[in-house]
């Protein structure tokens, strides 16, 4: 236990000492960094994701159009009574999301690809993480009077 609190607190001064210093430290090693700029917790290192729900409402879907960065997801919520299909464009084959197609659904690729296979009853949700940059059109599949985009930035 106080081996690992003296690591703790080495740990602490190698990274952070020098920075406290108004001349330079034995402890500082390279630049300081402000923990602002660069918070241990979140190194900057991986692309940011996003998670965004769209409501699915009598007046269509909420937002109609949404944009996240690649790896981003969109969850889908039916708040209406009607079964709703959300899919990539076009109707009715579905192909304009890369590797998406209605013939996919009931396969096992149908997790892959851009289609929820199925009217979502009320309350019920599909997400899909969109791991291709660009502008997706998509449409509700069963009344084909719904429409949104999503638009997914690298
Ligand atoms: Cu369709």
């Amino acid at each position: 236990m106080i081996y690992n609190v003296s690591f703790l607190f080495i740990t602490n001064l190698l990274f952070y000492g020098g920075c406290n210093e108004q001349h330079d430290s034995f402890f500082a090693f390279g630049a300081c960094r402000s923990p602002d700029s660069n918070p241990p917790n979140n190194p900057g290192q991986n692309p940011p994701t996003a998670n965004v729900t769209v409501r699915i409402t009598a007046q269509g879907y909420e937002p109609q159009n949404v944009s996240i960065p690649i790896g981003g997801t969109v969850t889908w919520v039916n708040e209406t009574d009607t079964p709703n299909w959300p899919a990539t464009a076009r109707h009715p084959t579905h192909t304009e999301y890369p590797g998406s197609g209605i013939e996919k659904c009931g396969s096992p690729e149908a997790l892959t690809i851009f289609d929820a296979c199925r009217g979502l009853a009320k309350g019920e949700r599909y997400s899909f993480m969109f791991n291709d940059a660009g502008e997706w059109s998509y449409h509700e599949h069963l009344g084909v009077k719904m429409f949104g985009k999503i638009t997914v930035t690298s």
